[in-house]
């Protein structure tokens, strides 16, 4: 059912060698590799019928505008969203982010207040303290425990009338948490909260329903999802979409412009101002078909088994700590070796051919919670093999021996 080799066989880059040793992949958190399917539907896009979108009467425009809404309407399929004008396409998680605290500008006052999680990603965060500051509306933070995962009993008391928008990711990019995300919009909807999901690292590994969650924003990065960059998603409710005002001005976005007023276009392309990424939009819609044509149950469970084998094979060395100890959790494995920095590390494995991630993973307030500067983190894909979770091993044996 789960054919290993078959799946390899889809992803040119895992042939490659990397300082004469062949590539061993486990940075996928930072961004996933690519089938040959996605790579070809670029490469046709410029080949056969790249024209902008929108706006022409010609053939290839009319063939690269349905190309490009079609995969919008994979995506609403695929996220369960109630109308495809729902999914907004963005350049990716931070500008998806950065638009929904720029609109809250328009709506929040210094009263307010706004709430976010210890383990979030600095995209998750710095924008909504520029709102912050924009506002003179509060931020507050959800604790977590020492396991690395929230402690809801707090975020009930932080909850009140006061606040206004929540902004918790699914799965934290550094621990691999899987956060109660259900609980947390049923707690902010008992207070008229809007909530925010950072679904960057969680829609690689599970298939959110939008509807089913209630959410009022849901966000993602293509380039995690085996697509390509610069290209991502917004869903949001369309009661919020409609509420919220544009957050650039420009071409697409419009319905009539005059110099004393202008008026905007209907959803989605009030906020698709300007020539879209139309091939990565494409081509997002390709690595989705892609994804469910190997089926997300199967893809979780297979990653779980890598979780499993990986995490039991690295604590059998002597003074590795793993950080992020969740039982919800996806294929992740942060941690340090002793008082080895993780970048000496990481630069020793990377000779024998293995990419990880070292350093505080853009989200330097977990690195603070548990007082180290950063961490060795291995994020695995379904295209990983418990074999490459072997040489991994060997690889850190031999880097704990030089350098201790
Ligand atoms: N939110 C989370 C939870 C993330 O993990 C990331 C990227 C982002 C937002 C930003 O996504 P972008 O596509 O807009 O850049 N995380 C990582 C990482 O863990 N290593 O490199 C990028």
């Amino acid at each position: 059912m789960f054919d290993i080799q078959k799946i390899r066989a889809d992803f040119p880059i895992l042939t490659e060698k990397v300082n004469g040793k062949p590539l061993v992949y486990l940075d996928n958190a930072a961004t996933s590799q690519k089938p040959q399917v996605v790579i070809d539907s670029i490469v046709n896009y410029y080949t056969k019928y790249n024209a902008n979108i929108h706006r022409g009467v010609h053939t290839l425009s009319q063939i690269a505008t349905n190309a490009f809404e079609e995969s919008r309407t994979k995506l609403q399929k695929h996220f369960n969203a109630k109308k495809n004008y729902e999914i907004i396409f963005t350049s990716g998680t931070t500008h998806s982010i950065n638009m929904i605290a720029t609109g809250f500008s328009a709506i929040l006052n210094a009263d307010d207040e706004v709430l976010v999680s210890t383990m979030e990603h600095h995209s998750n965060i710095v924008p909504w303290q520029m709102l912050c500051e924009r506002t003179g509306a509060k931020l507050k933070v959800i604790p977590m425990n020492n396991e690395g995962e929230l402690l809801l009993d707090e975020y009930k008391k932080l909850l009140s009338s006061k606040t206004k928008v929540v902004f918790v990711n699914h799965v934290s990019n550094a621990l691999g948490t899987i956060n109660p995300i259900k609980k947390i919009i049923t707690e902010a909807h008992k207070y008229g909260a809007a909530v925010l999901i950072d679904g960057a690292q969680s829609s690689p590994h599970i298939k959110p329903d939008v509807q089913d969650l209630d959410v009022d924003f849901y966000v993602a990065s293509a380039h995690k999802l085996c697509g390509p960059t610069g290209i991502g998603i917004l869903y949001g409710k369309e009661e919020w979409l409609q509420k919220l005002p544009p957050y650039q001005g420009g071409g697409e976005m419009i319905k009539q412009v005059t110099f004393e007023k202008t008026t905007y276009a209907d959803l989605p392309h009030k906020f698709e101002a300007g020539t879209p990424n139309i091939s990565g939009g494409i081509a997002f819609g390709v690595a989705i078909d892609y994804l469910n044509s190997i089926g997300f149950d199967n893809i979780a469970a297979y990653e779980n088994e890598l979780l499993q084998y990986a995490t039991k094979k690295l604590l059998q060395i002597e003074g590795l700590k793993i950080y992020g100890t969740s039982k919800q959790k996806t294929a992740v494995i942060s941690f340090n070796i002793g008082n080895i920095h993780p970048y000496d590390i990481g630069a020793i494995i990377d000779k024998l051919g293995i990419a990880v991630r070292t350093g505080h993973h853009c989200a330097q307030p977990i690195m603070n919670f548990y007082n180290i500067p950063g961490t060795v983190r291995a994020s695995f894909a379904f295209y990983n093999t418990f074999e490459e979770i072997d040489l991994l091993y060997e690889a850190l044996l031999k880097a704990k021996m030089m350098l201790e």
